[in-house]
């Protein structure tokens, strides 16, 4: 039977069935999360609509401007996940310290990370935003109620991860998912209000003629970067033989979705403006879970120097630069720096 149009609380019970030692939790976890992406996108869709839109009157831990929908979402989030008793502790792109779990509630095995709704400066100018995640197991001591979990039980490498994900609210909401044998994409159908398997075994081809990269910093980017975009901007008069598209719609979870739909290359470099942050797009909630996902598809993920999920992770919000998807041309990026 073709698994297109399964649901994707099926789909979750029958990936937990692969699992004969499975407690139940994961699934439970997944479901939590279904529900929360469900809220957001009904919110998403109708900000405009019940004043949602522009900005907050507070900044994230990351110095930024909250958008009201930064912190609507991120309490969605919380408010779905604290309760259930799959989780140990949350961390999250809008609050500094970790989330603990309410006394009141039983904690699970499992942390999470996420970015609630990432691109959220898109949401005024009704462009695609979304909400990422990536879960880990919580170290053993903390999960018998021993000890509340600390930062330190996050700091984990990407290789680590059980699960990772992101909805994208777009024309269609769609949720990606791993678990570590594929990707799998779902389509909300607002009619019956369930995810349905549009998608099955996402696989992002290993070449491309598209490039994604903010280009108004390109006077900022390293050298091998630099020579890159360079070679791909002289088309069939370079030394790459053939033309490149480009794309940057300023949203991971659009720009990483077009990759795996269609391929292409996604970068958001180093460069000497962000060389003391390290990047800019964060490790623990963006770029780990989209590397395990893009990865799972058949690309590559790196930071020019580095595989992503090796990172061993030093904070929570920690930035990193990022090189994602079609996995000859990242490759060639990758290479670039070897020789630079
Ligand atoms: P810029 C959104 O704020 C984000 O974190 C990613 O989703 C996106 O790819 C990037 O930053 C956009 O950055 O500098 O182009 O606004």
């Amino acid at each position: 039977m073709s698994d297109i149009g399964k649901s994707i609380t099926q789909f979750i019970i029958e990936q937990q069935r692969i699992h004969p030692d499975s407690t139940g939790d994961l699934s439970g976890l997944l479901n939590d999360i279904v529900s929360a992406c469900k809220k957001i996108s009904h919110l998403v869709n109708r900000s405009g609509i019940i004043g949602l839109g522009g900005a907050s009157d507070s900044e994230n831990v990351q110095g930024e401007v909250q958008k009201k929908l930064d912190i609507i979402t991120n309490d969605v989030m919380v408010e779905h996940l604290n309760w259930t008793g799959h989780l140990a502790a949350m961390a999250s792109e809008e609050i500094e310290e970790i989330i603990q779990i309410p006394d009141q509630f039983p904690k699970g095995k499992y942390l999470i990370a996420f970015d609630p709704l990432d691109g959220s400066s898109n949401i005024d100018v009704n462009l695609s935003v979304g909400t990422i995640f990536s879960i880990l197991r919580c170290p053993e001591t903390e999960v018998d109620g021993v000890t509340e979990p600390t930062i330190d039980d996050f700091m984990q490498k990407g290789t680590e991860q059980v699960c990772a994900g992101f909805c994208v609210y777009g024309p269609s909401t769609m949720l990606v998912l791993t678990m570590g044998n594929g990707v799998y994409g779902f389509s909300l159908d607002r009619d019956v209000g369930e995810f349905i398997l549009t998608h099955p075994r996402m696989t992002i081809p290993e070449d491309t003629a598209e490039f994604a990269i903010n280009m108004s910093n390109q006077r900022f980017w390293e050298p091998p970067v630099q020579r890159y975009i360079s070679e791909c901007i002289k088309g069939v008069d370079g030394s790459r033989e053939k033309n490149f598209n480009m794309r940057w719609v300023a949203s991971m979870v659009a720009e990483v979705y077009r990759v795996l739909t269609r391929g292409g290359i996604f970068m958001y470099p180093l460069d000497i403006k962000s060389t003391t942050e390290g990047g800019k797009l964060r490790l623990m909630y963006e770029a780990n879970p989209m590397s395990f996902i893009v990865e799972q598809a058949g690309g590559v993920s790196s930071t020019g120097r580095q595989r992503i999920m090796d990172i061993q992770p030093e904070n929570v919000h920690q930035r990193v630069p990022v090189i994602l998807g079609s996995k000859n041309e990242v490759a060639r990026v990758v290479s670039y720096h070897e020789t630079n």
